[in-house]
């Protein structure tokens, strides 16, 4: 148990130990799978990787987007809503990442411009608790498309 806390030390008097934390959380390979009816919400994936503080994810907004919330889908929820639960926030931590993945969170968009067609890129800003945003653009794809490789 001692030498990770001794080498954790030694990095304190070498500044060049580890690359600089950004400032902001990194929003990385982001995309949303639009629904095949139009006016049912789409939903959306991605991954955020830690900044030099510890964040805390509490909204998305989309100037294309009516409302954005973010969700956790529960074991074994076969049908749509039931199977999911609202989360006020998401955690960020230092040098770690939060995945938002089919089948665990999420975020679920609510009136989407019917405009917006599978292919185009959508505008985001994620807002932190810390009241740092981050801009990023999500890849859209069809209800029948496969998801994007990261
Ligand atoms: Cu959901």
């Amino acid at each position: 148990m001692r030498l990770p806390i001794l080498a954790a030390l030694l990095c304190l008097g070498a500044a060049a130990c580890q690359p600089a934390a950004p400032d902001v959380v990194a929003v990385k390979y982001a995309w949303a799978r639009l629904s095949p009816v139009p006016g049912r919400p789409a939903a959306l994936y991605f991954t955020l990787t830690g900044a030099a503080a510890p964040e805390r994810l509490v909204a998305i907004e989309s100037a294309r987007v009516q409302r954005i919330e973010l969700h956790e889908s529960m074991g074994g929820g076969m049908h749509g809503m039931s199977g999911m639960r609202p989360l006020a926030g998401v955690d960020v931590p230092v040098g770690g990442s939060a995945l938002f993945q089919p089948g665990g969170k999420h975020a679920m968009l609510f009136g989407v411009d019917p405009a917006l067609k599978p292919g185009a890129a959508l505008p985001l800003r994620f807002r932190f608790a810390s009241g740092k945003v981050t801009a990023a653009e999500a890849k859209t794809i069809g209800a029948g498309d496969a998801a994007p490789a990261e």
